[in-house]
């Protein structure tokens, strides 16, 4: 199957500028973590740059608040298109006892927010697609129009919890979307040894699903395969796998050094495609978008994680005394 790509310039040029701008300000805050670990000031960060595109346009076509979302630990972006904001990232990274996550007791990028259905996730790769299952089929009982949205990367598919979810949610036909954000590696492993299929999508028909493959670096193509799964979730017509193809910029995480397992060839080839890079290209080709304003984009952006930051430094640490508290019950 080839991918899908961006069908052309059918969305409003507000609706591209949104797209933009929550794809930089991912990009701003997520460096400034980068910045904050290597000041030895935050403990671990693990980064979203190289998949903004994709999580952007996918959250772009979700209703916040309404659908149930069991993200990974790179959805950063995504997670700031539904509502999150910078601030309440920081306070998570910077372990903060204000964190809505978790009070600071979680390890950062464990996303779990409440008035936006964000639900809480374990550290052990690709649980939360079970999570998803179980709250599309809440859905489906419950007779609400809501989708189940999940995300993991690509070497999490070998996990048994990625063949029953999607087994489950198609015999069921449940109204789940599942995302693989396929960046080639899971920390140093390459796709070849993680799957014998050319592309993580081919495993959709061996469920009874549409497996659809997107280029991740185009927002606006994610947005669109997204928009076509969501309305088919709705309407009750089933369970779609969606595989992003994306880049990871970084290491795999901030603990994580890349050079003996990626070329720096490889490296500089996917700082090239950079998405957000190209996306701004596009907005300017397309004179939607003049220098001077991607300029401002990106100051205002600074402005916010600026604030953010100084918020969330001071801000408390949990007290000890809250060490059991949501750990077993209330105690
Ligand atoms: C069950 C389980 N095994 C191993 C790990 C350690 N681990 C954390 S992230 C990761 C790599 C996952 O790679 P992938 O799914 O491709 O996502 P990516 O980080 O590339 O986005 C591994 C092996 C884990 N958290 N859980």
């Amino acid at each position: 199957m080839r991918p899908e790509t961006s069908p052309g310039s059918d969305l409003d040029a507000e609706l591209l500028l949104t797209m933009y701008r929550h794809m930089v300000r991912a990009r701003v805050l997520d460096e400034r973590m980068w910045v904050l670990n290597r000041q030895g000031r935050a403990p671990f960060v693990i980064s979203c740059q190289g998949h903004e595109a994709a999580q952007v346009g996918m959250a772009m076509a979700l209703r916040p608040g309404h659908d149930w979302i069991a993200p990974y630990y790179r959805d950063l972006a995504l997670t700031l298109v539904l509502g999150m904001t910078p601030r309440d990232h920081l306070l998570a990274l910077l372990a903060r006892a204000a964190d809505p996550n978790s009070g600071g007791r979680q390890m950062p990028a464990h996303y779990g927010y409440r008035p936006l259905n964000i639900i809480t996730g374990g550290s052990p790769v690709a649980t939360q697609m079970l999570h998803a299952a179980g709250a599309a089929l809440a859905s489906r009982v419950r007779g609400e129009d809501a989708v189940a949205y999940t995300s993991l990367g690509e070497g999490s598919t070998s996990e048994g919890d990625f063949h029953e979810a999607l087994n489950f949610a198609a015999v069921h036909q449940l109204p789940m979307i599942t995302v693989v954000e396929n960046n080639g590696f899971a920390i140093s492993v390459p796709w070849s040894k993680q799957g014998h299929t050319k592309d993580v999508a081919d495993r959709a028909l061996g469920y009874g699903m549409p497996g659809v493959i997107v280029d991740g670096l185009d927002p606006v193509a994610s947005y669109h395969v997204m928009t076509e799964a969501v309305a088919r979730a709705r309407r009750g017509e089933g369970p779609t796998l969606i595989e992003a193809k994306v880049a990871r910029l970084t290491p795999h995480s901030s603990d994580d050094d890349d050079r003996p397992y990626k070329t720096r060839e490889a490296v500089a080839e996917e700082k090239a495609q950079d998405c957000v890079l190209r996306f701004r290209r596009v907005l300017e080709e397309r004179g939607v978008l003049s220098p001077g304003d991607a300029e401002e984009v990106r100051a205002e952006c600074m402005r916010e994680v600026d604030r953010a930051q100084e918020e969330a430094e001071n801000s408390p640490l949990p007290s000890p005394d809250s060490l059991h508290l949501h750990v077993y019950g209330d105690q």
